[in-house]
């Protein structure tokens, strides 16, 4: 299903509402870092929104490394961001606080 781009002025007024995630510089997409207490709980939280990613048909692209996760959201078939990505970074919010 083609998904539409977000308008600049859209991108603008969804990351005002994004704090800690962070616009890449070529605008297509956009990147929060989190560290958490352990591997175990960073692997918990990758896992509770693998399931999500699965649910929604939308999938991160993400590193772990021991106790900190890097997550980059960005929507492949519409070249940019999208609706998804600003729908799944408030599912990442809403897990990780
Ligand atoms: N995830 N981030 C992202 N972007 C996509 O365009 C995307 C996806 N997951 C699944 C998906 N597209 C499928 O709908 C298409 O590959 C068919």
């Amino acid at each position: 299903m083609a998904i539409a781009r977000l308008t600049e002025e859209e991108r603008a007024a969804a990351l005002a509402e994004l704090p800690l995630w962070r616009l890449s510089a070529d605008g297509t997409a956009i990147e929060r870092r989190l560290r958490f207490p352990s591997f175990a709980q960073a692997f918990a939280f990758m896992t509770r929104v693998a399931f999500e990613a699965e649910r929604a048909d939308h999938h991160p692209e993400w590193s772990n490394v021991y106790d900190r996760v890097t997550v980059v959201l960005t929507t492949h078939d519409a070249g940019g961001l999208s609706t998804r990505d600003v729908e799944m970074a408030r599912f990442i919010d809403g897990v990780a606080g």
